[in-house]
């Protein structure tokens, strides 16, 4: 039986009414994404048809669903807002703290040592407010969110990124930080701009090598990372109901990669298979009572230039494997261009190491894949040139693809490596030998993310992101640019072999299987639990709110860091190392946007101290002009803040005495975090303004007392030469998010309600 089944049925009677009024006022045939926002307003039937990409309208997600590395923060300022229980079924789920070294045994027994106190931390206070605690070894949040909560037609939000994985069920699944879930848990509305919609067509059928990865990193290619923001994706046609719901998975997960708000897919018997298959039928019947409703109408699907802002159309039949990088997800190479492509740019084409898992691909039809190309090519006498790792997605999955014999074919390939159920090297939880030295390499992995240093913290590591069945076949050959479809392998008696294609099944033929599933429910009473947190330790503090603006206009606020080109929040907050601090804010604060690169001298983490004239860190400056009474502002360029939805890239620098970031264009997650925490987000009106910034630069924001909604402000640039620019600038904000900046922070203002 499906987890809160009951509220699952009290979504599903609300829509078929929900979605006439709907129709009424759109007037028109609707697309799922609509269906599911429609169905989700915070006020009941929709009363006006709300103009996509422009305005803000408030949610009731159904759940939230956290991770070890974000939750941390977010359950500290859940426990300020005052609440007794979370208003919404939410979870928590311990993936990405784990280290992956040795292998799954060992490396769980020293994570539950290392990373002992924030388990405890957040066991106990999922226990006391009622929140679902998923223990470290029991997956990574998408694979357990898709596996035990996702249903079609439901909205839910995440403080990860990747929560969009939960779109291969046809959920509308969105990424926030933790004051988003903060909002949605304490029982409040949750805002978002009506996002655009974009239709993606697939026509056509995957086969051979190809997989549904390819499909996203093909969409990737076309769209950029930047190509989807503000937008839904939803996929439709023949070659999107023929491939599994893990499959779909996949491809909603990497529309965070694009940008994407989020990506869905209609109800179809994929999904039942696979909700079936997960002890859920109860899901599949209730679903099935309003299957009509939980995908597009057949018009929208029909004509679809009609119906979304933008329309594409892949082939699933000429479609053939991708490998995308390095350093950035849309940087797409058909497996036949590989050779051209990475002679042509220097990438190393020597393999050492390929990884399987994240929560991207890291499912059981992923796992069976990937294994008939090592059966296939151990049969053959084929022995691996590469090390191979594996993260599987869930203990469900594990103990399921062990009990098939999986992973005794996996073991018998010499040089692999099982590792734990959780996020490991796709977060920089990886202890990779040599890794300090900082040679130039390349791996392949089937994750999402390719950031410089993210997978071992080397930045001359440059990662591939590719499908499982392709990081197999690169383990084997021990070469980048390995095309399985045409090239052959020299096993061990010196002949030619062909790999076969690789086939694997959906789901198991026998279903899953688990012993312990790592689930641990929360108390029915929790208001007795006491949550401990040491004054001494240095993973955890609890939180003093933010400042409240003085109402006064700032004036004089010196540069922190002028950042160049790409700036995500990877460079902004590092993780890998750094998650161990993700609950005290002080102390991670020591990251802050050591990653970036300083636009004067290209280098990172090395900046003028305007009160010194000497060059330093970027936390220990934004600390002195800190306790010199100076607010700090920071400047970037194109989509900054892509990829986390970590507010800790948000929270740090305002931590740190930082007031506003202007830049050229945001990502959406960061934008919010950046209002939520009670600075300002801010764009360039004119982008070539940011040329205008110089080193020694000072800031007046001298209408800020004006601060209105659809209202510029205008920003002063005093030089060190005196000379003055006054630029103008945009920002988002509404009467609401004026509100948040306003009192300090959104919790401030919770707090002030309460
Ligand atoms: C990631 O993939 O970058 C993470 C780690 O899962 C993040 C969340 C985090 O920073 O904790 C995400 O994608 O939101
Ligand atoms: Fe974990 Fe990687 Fe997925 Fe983020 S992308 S949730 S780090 S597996």
């Amino acid at each position: 039986m499906a987890f809160d089944i009951d509220m699952i049925k009290k979504v599903y009677s609300r829509y078929p009414e929900r979605i006439a009024v709907a129709r009424q006022t759109v007037n028109k045939p609707l697309t799922l994404s609509e269906k599911i926002l429609y169905t989700h307003l915070w006020d009941g039937n929709a009363t006006e048809e709300y103009p996509r990409g422009n305005s803000y309208v408030n949610f009731a997600p159904d759940r939230v669903a956290m991770q070890d590395a974000t939750a941390q923060m977010a359950l500290l300022q859940f426990m300020q807002a005052g609440k007794k229980k979370v208003a919404v079924p939410s979870t928590t789920h311990a993936d990405h703290l784990i280290l992956a070294k040795d292998g799954a045994v060992a490396d769980m027994a020293r994570s539950n040592h290392t990373n002992g106190e924030v388990f405890d931390f957040l066991s106990s206070v999922c226990d006391k407010y009622g929140i679902g605690f998923w223990k470290p070894g029991a997956g990574i949040i998408h694979q357990v969110v898709l596996e035990n909560y996702a249903f079609p037609g439901g909205m839910m939000i995440g403080t990860d990124s990747h929560t969009v994985n939960a779109g291969g069920l046809g959920m509308v699944a969105i990424g926030v930080g933790g004051a988003d879930a903060v909002d949605v848990m304490a029982g409040m509305a949750w805002e978002l701009k009506m996002p655009k919609l974009i239709g993606v067509k697939l026509i056509g059928k995957l086969s051979g090598w190809t997989s549904p990865k390819d499909v996203i990193l093909k969409v990737a290619g076309i769209l950029t990372t930047k190509g989807g923001t503000g937008s839904i994706v939803e996929y439709f046609g023949e070659g999107a109901t023929s491939m599994s719901a893990t499959g779909k998975g996949t491809i909603c997960n990497m529309g965070a990669e694009i940008g994407a708000t989020t990506s869905t897919f209609g109800y179809d018997d994929s999904m039942r298979r696979y909700l079936t298959a997960t002890d859920r039928a109860d899901i599949v019947e209730a679903a099935d009572k309003i299957a009509e409703h939980l995908t597009g109408d057949p018009e929208v699907y029909a004509n679809p230039e009609l119906y979304f802002d933008q329309v594409i159309e892949v082939n699933l039949d000429t479609l053939t494997p991708h490998l995308n990088g390095p350093f950035t997800p849309d940087l797409a190479t058909p497996v036949a261009e590989m050779k051209v492509a990475a002679a042509k740019n220097g990438w190393p084409t020597d393999i050492e190491w390929a990884l399987i898992g994240s929560c991207t691909n890291s499912s059981y039809e992923d796992l069976s894949r990937a294994a008939s190309i090592v059966k296939d090519a151990t049969s053959k006498g084929v022995e691996a040139k590469a090390k191979l790792g594996i993260n599987p997605g869930s203990e469900q999955v594990r103990y399921t693809a062990e009990r098939d014999g999986l992973m005794d074919i996996f073991n018998s390939l010499n040089g692999t490596t099982i590792f734990t159920n959780a996020c490991g090297p796709c977060i920089g939880q990886w202890d990779r030998a040599g890794a300090d030295k900082e040679e130039v390499n390349s791996i392949v992995h089937s994750f999402n993310r390719n950031f410089k240093k993210r997978a071992d913290g080397n930045p001359n590591t440059m990662a591939f992101v590719t499908s499982p069945e392709m990081v197999a076949a690169i383990a084997l050959s021990g070469k980048l640019d390995f095309n399985p479809l045409t090239d052959t392998l020299t096993n061990k008696e010196g002949e030619q072999i062909k790999l076969a294609v690789p086939t694997g099944d959906e789901l198991p033929k026998r279903g899953f299987d688990v012993e312990e599933n790592g689930f641990q429910a929360p108390a029915k009473d929790g208001s007795a639990i006491e949550v401990k947190v040491s004054e001494t330790s240095d993973r955890l503090h609890l939180l003093s709110p933010f400042k409240k603006w003085d109402g006064k206009n700032i004036m004089g606020a010196v540069l922190l860091i002028k950042a160049f080109g790409k700036c995500t929040t990877d460079h902004i907050s590092m993780a890998g190392p750094w998650l161990k601090y993700r609950g005290h804010l002080d102390n991670i604060s020591n990251n802050c946007l050591i990653g970036a690169v300083n636009a004067f001298g290209k280098e990172s983490n090395k900046v003028k101290n305007q009160l010194t004239g000497k060059f330093g860190e970027v936390p220990a400056t934004a600390r002195a002009y800190k306790a010199a009474g100076l607010q700090s502002i920071i400047i970037g360029d194109h989509n900054y803040g892509e990829g986390s939805s970590r507010e800790h890239a948000a929270m740090e620098p305002r931590h740190l005495g930082a007031i506003a970031v202007i830049v050229k264009s945001f990502a959406r997650i960061h934008e919010t975090n950046l209002k939520k925490q009670g600075m300002l987000g801010l764009t360039f009106s004119n982008e070539a303004d940011y040329d205008l910034i110089q080193e020694g630069d000072k800031f007046n924001f001298t209408d800020l007392v004006a601060f209105a909604t659809g209202k510029q402000l205008t920003v002063e640039l005093i030089h060190t030469d005196g000379s003055v620019n006054t630029i103008m600038v945009n920002h988002t904000y509404n009467k609401a998010q004026i509100e948040w900046f306003r009192f300090g922070s959104a919790l401030n203002l919770i707090k002030s309600q309460a």
